[in-house]
């Protein structure tokens, strides 16, 4: 069955935020989140480990999901309820072999190509970006626009389609309008630390005025 994603999927970094995975994701839950992604490209691995185990400790006690960015190791280690997969990660059909089918398996995609070449692989959604500008991700690829993102919508098949890169509370309906299921948010909800919740909430509450055609398909 097709992964329902939730309109607004928040990603957690501690360098912009200064806290801890866990405290983001109480915040993110208390706003409003049900599926949130771990992703810090500064801790070792085992420094990693033990945070997104207190991370996922909240995230079941409040029944929000837990994706975690590019370690299938960690994923499988803690049964977290995903990963996300970049392009220079390992195979999408090796980390299914690893994760199994119940587990939700994302993967990046930057341009029409290889979201084309993702349609046929083992993964549960899509992300597409950067949309807009980004200050949040180093070295990203070219932005592409929302036309670019409506050519994905149109080869995507049934595939769920998470926009990513630059979405703010100004953009996220225009994006979600052109046909993405999803917008995942990094800056936009934790460059205020003190107003992690609000935030999540208040993007939530914009995302409830799509309109019931758009929200549906
Ligand atoms: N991949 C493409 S853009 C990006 C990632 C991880 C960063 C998104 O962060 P922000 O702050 O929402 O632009
Ligand atoms: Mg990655």
């Amino acid at each position: 069955m097709s992964l329902d994603l939730p309109k607004v999927y928040p990603i957690t970094d501690t360098y912009l935020s200064g806290l801890s995975h866990a405290y983001q994701v109480a915040r993110l839950i208390e706003g409003g989140a049900s599926l949130i992604q771990l992703r810090d490209k500064h801790a070792n691995p085992r420094e990693f480990y033990r945070e997104a185990a207190a991370a996922l400790k909240v995230a079941r006690d409040h029944h929000a999901r837990l994706i975690i960015n590019d370690r299938v190791d960690i994923a499988l280690a803690l049964k977290a309820d995903g990963v996300h997969l970049g392009q220079p990660d390992i195979p999408a059909e090796a980390a299914r072999r690893l994760l199994g089918k119940e587990t939700i398996i994302g993967f990046s995609t930057h341009n029409i190509q290889q979201a084309k070449l993702a349609t046929s692989l083992p993964v549960d959604y899509l992300a597409f970006g950067p949309v807009f500008q980004t200050s949040t991700k180093e070295k990203p690829d070219p932005v592409t626009g929302v036309s670019v993102l409506r050519e994905v919508v149109a080869l995507k098949g049934s595939l769920p389609l998470v926009a990513i890169g630059g979405i703010t509370f100004s953009n996220a309906l225009e994006v979600l309008e052109a046909g993405a299921n999803s917008v995942a948010v990094i800056a936009a909800l934790l460059a205020n630390p003190a107003k992690i919740a609000e935030n999540m909430s208040k993007l939530l509450a914009t995302t409830l005025t799509l309109s019931n055609e758009t929200s549906a398909s």
